[in-house]
């Protein structure tokens, strides 16, 4: 039987939440502890332990199967690999920063300046679009301090609360580019390998639907039945039995994350008592 080799990052930003997710759709493994590959106990997939910068390379080249990378290294890639699915995170974006005292009004600004970054490609294509002509210098490392240290005027660079900027005396000029991490794939893969890439997605989704939403239980009274179990869309209409209590039922359902608290708000003003939230651990349609 083959199985499917999953590649996700060895050691960094997006180690922990791909290693938690694979967890969550019941799929467990070793600890990588200096190993490259391992394999699963109880799903036929393989997880490599590469660097983020190889997976692209690694997936187009059949290596490994698919694998979890964020869009910025994947773009600047170039590679031909598919997109299968985002996962909802590593969210970052890639940003011009120009020193603090810069006057800035504009990417036109940046016309035969130079510019230090680790994204030579997505840079060139943007700078492109906006028909401005710069010189790109290349870096691998500490893109940040490329200003102060006279090696160029402006830096292209991943932002994610801007505090690296501020440290370094930058401000953020444009955003260019929003990443989180993706899962891709080789676009040649068996059939048997799709299919177990079809059970694996499966599961992915269930897990990330049920983290975008909770299950609600609440008491309301019958009078206000119909404007509470208005609020609660959830996925099919809500559950409603009756309470012991007269005149009281019982409603159940499913609310996303996003309105949340402006739902259970709304609820409690409708009259709705002994409002009980709760994580759910699978989701499926
Ligand atoms: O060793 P390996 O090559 O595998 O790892 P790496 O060091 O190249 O990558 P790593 O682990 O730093 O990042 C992996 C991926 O996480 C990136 O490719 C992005 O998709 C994503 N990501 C999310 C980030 C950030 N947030 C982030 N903040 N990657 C890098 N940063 C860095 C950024 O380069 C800058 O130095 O954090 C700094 C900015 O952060 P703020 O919060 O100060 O703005
Ligand atoms: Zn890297």
């Amino acid at each position: 039987m083959q199985t499917l080799k999953l590649a996700i990052q060895k050691k960094g930003r997006l180690s922990e939440e791909s290693i938690k997710l694979i967890n969550e759709c019941d799929i467990s493994f070793p600890s990588s502890s200096g190993k490259l590959v391992t394999a699963a106990y109880d799903f036929p997939i393989e997880i490599l332990f590469l660097r983020d910068d190889d997976i692209p390379d690694y997936v187009q080249d059949g290596v490994a199967d698919i694998g979890i990378v964020g869009e910025n290294v994947l773009v600047e890639s170039g590679k031909q690999v598919e997109e299968v699915m985002k996962m909802g995170f590593g969210k970052c974006r890639l940003s011009l920063a120009v020193p603090r005292n810069m006057q800035y009004n504009g990417v036109q600004d940046l016309s035969g300046k130079s510019i230090a970054t680790s994204y030579p490609r997505i840079l060139k294509n943007y700078l492109d679009t906006q028909q401005v002509e710069a010189d790109i210098h290349v870096i691998s490392g500490s893109v940040e301090i490329a200003p102060s240290i006279g090696l160029a005027d402006a830096i292209c660079d991943i932002v994610s609360t801007g505090s690296t900027l501020l440290s370094n005396g930058l401000k953020e000029a444009e955003q260019i580019f929003r990443s989180e991490a993706v899962l891709i794939k080789n676009p040649g893969l068996s059939e048997e390998k799709n299919a177990i890439l079809k059970s694996l997605l499966f599961r992915l989704e269930a897990v990330k639907r049920a983290q975008k939403n909770k299950y609600i239980l609440l008491n309301a009274p019958n009078d206000n039945l119909d404007k509470i179990v208005a609020l609660l869309p959830g996925i099919s209409s809500p559950t409603v039995q009756s309470l012991a209590k007269e005149g009281w039922s019982s409603v159940h359902s499913v609310i996303t994350e996003k309105d949340f608290w402006e739902i259970i708000q709304q609820l409690k003003e409708a009259g709705a008592e002994g409002i009980l939230v709760m994580p759910i651990e699978k989701l499926i349609y």
